[in-house]
């Protein structure tokens, strides 16, 4: 089962205030602010308004729309409450976003009588408990599942039965085919393919030379095969992050830079995890492929991007003072990871000033992406990887479990 809410921001404001309920609503903001529609209700959808198109443009479309700015707290704790319904359907459920989750519910007809059913009363008590509705697609894998939920919606259920799924995806258009962006979708177009059925009969090879392995998952998932379990979140022990330079540096300002930038997206999966961590670890890879790593143990344990990256630099200082060949890898990581307790730290104002400064940029960027607000040091790197979309090329996540 693929699950996913309906207009989600748009529909936790109008549970709270339903006034709004059944009129044209999007969440993102004010129309005379730069800024994007993040959410828009079905009434506003019929104007031809999206999520991602500027909130002028939406304004023009529909100038009866109601502007909310949202506030990310009430979908979070929204998102808390639908997962927990999920969770008491069935063990096997991987969120992957605040109002989206996969669940495998094979077996589990003798439960509820059908899988079907099951659905039924997964949105009943999304109904009941959130006050608005979410669309569900069944299907024997993932993708199908997916593109079925999203095909049913508003308040939809859809079901794909074992056999049709290539069936079922051939008519649709590419664009509907999760992974096909703009760009994919414009050089499938160049090739004349605009069905998923055109694209399920292209040869694998032709997908290989446009797209690499990409064009291997888009040659099955078009076919409707898709091998991606079910996947439940499992512990994590260690967060890391760590990138290769184009070209080997010893340029200090560089290596720092790229050590925030890293240090930050750890803090923000160790904070989305609700963790703090014991131990930061530094690893570098010199020129000649020598890889060091250096260790350092926090007195107090922390989950703050300053913490990690004074840390880094510290041990970055240590070792550079030793070795003198350029870097052509660096890698941040932190370890013994704790839930976060009431500790003496906190009582001191910097530090909880600093947890205040970490959260405020993990609302921004939970928002509008993460480049949308950047420390200083950071910004050498836009000149430095001016063309990938997050701003720089760096980043291979790397969770340990
Ligand atoms: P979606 O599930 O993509 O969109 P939706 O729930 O608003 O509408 P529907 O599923 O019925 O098509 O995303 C969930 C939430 O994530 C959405 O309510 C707002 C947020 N979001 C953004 O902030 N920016 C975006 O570009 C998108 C797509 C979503
Ligand atoms: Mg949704």
């Amino acid at each position: 089962m693929h699950i996913d809410l309906d207009a989600f921001f748009v529909s936790v404001e109008q549970v709270l205030n339903p006034e709004l309920q059944g009129k044209a609503v999007v969440v993102g903001g004010r129309p005379d602010r730069r800024g994007v529609v993040a959410s828009a209700s079905y009434e506003a959808r019929k104007f031809g308004l999206y999520a991602s198109m500027p909130l002028a443009t939406a304004s023009r479309l529909c100038p009866q729309a109601i502007f909310i700015e949202g506030s990310f707290s009430k979908y979070r704790d929204a998102s808390r409450k639908f997962m927990t319904i999920l969770a008491d359907f069935s063990p096997y459920l991987e969120p992957i976003s605040l109002d989206e989750a996969y669940l495998d519910a094979t077996g589990f007809e003798s439960i509820y009588g059908s899988i079907h059913q099951m659905a039924l009363n997964i949105k009943q008590r999304i109904k009941d408990e959130l006050g608005f509705c979410g669309s569900v697609g069944i299907a024997g894998c993932k993708v199908v599942a997916k593109v079925a939920s999203e095909l049913s919606k508003p308040d939809g259920l859809l079901e794909v039965a074992p056999g049709e799924e290539r069936s079922f995806l051939a008519p649709l258009s590419i664009a509907k085919l999760p992974g096909v962006g703009k760009k994919t979708e414009q050089i499938l177009g160049g090739l004349g393919i605009k069905t998923i059925g055109e694209l399920s009969t292209m040869p694998v090879s032709t997908l290989k030379n446009h797209f690499g392995v990409f064009g291997e998952l888009l040659h099955r998932h078009a076919r409707g095969i898709d091998g991606r379990d079910v996947e439940p979140p499992t512990a994590t022990k260690s967060i890391s992050r760590e990138t290769t330079f184009g070209k080997d540096t010893l340029n200090r300002s560089l290596l720092k830079a790229t050590l925030q930038y890293l240090s930050e997206r750890v803090g923000a999966d160790l904070r989305q995890r609700g963790k703090q961590a014991k131990c930061v670890t530094l690893k570098l890879r010199y020129a000649d492929f020598t890889t060091i790593t250096r260790r350092h143990t926090l007195r107090q344990s922390s989950d703050t991007n300053q913490t990690i990256f004074d840390t880094g630099v510290k041990l970055l200082n240590q070792a550079l003072s030793q070795e003198k060949q350029p870097v052509r890898l660096i890698g941040i990581g932190v370890s013994s990871l704790v839930e976060p307790g009431r500790q003496l730290d906190m009582l001191d104002a910097s530090g909880e000033r600093l947890e205040r400064l970490n959260k405020a940029i993990d609302r921004i960027r939970n928002k509008y992406g993460f480049t949308a607000i950047q420390t200083g040091r950071t910004l050498l790197l836009k000149d430095i990887f001016p063309e990938s979309d997050e701003g720089y090329t760096l980043h291979t996540p790397s969770l340990s479990r």
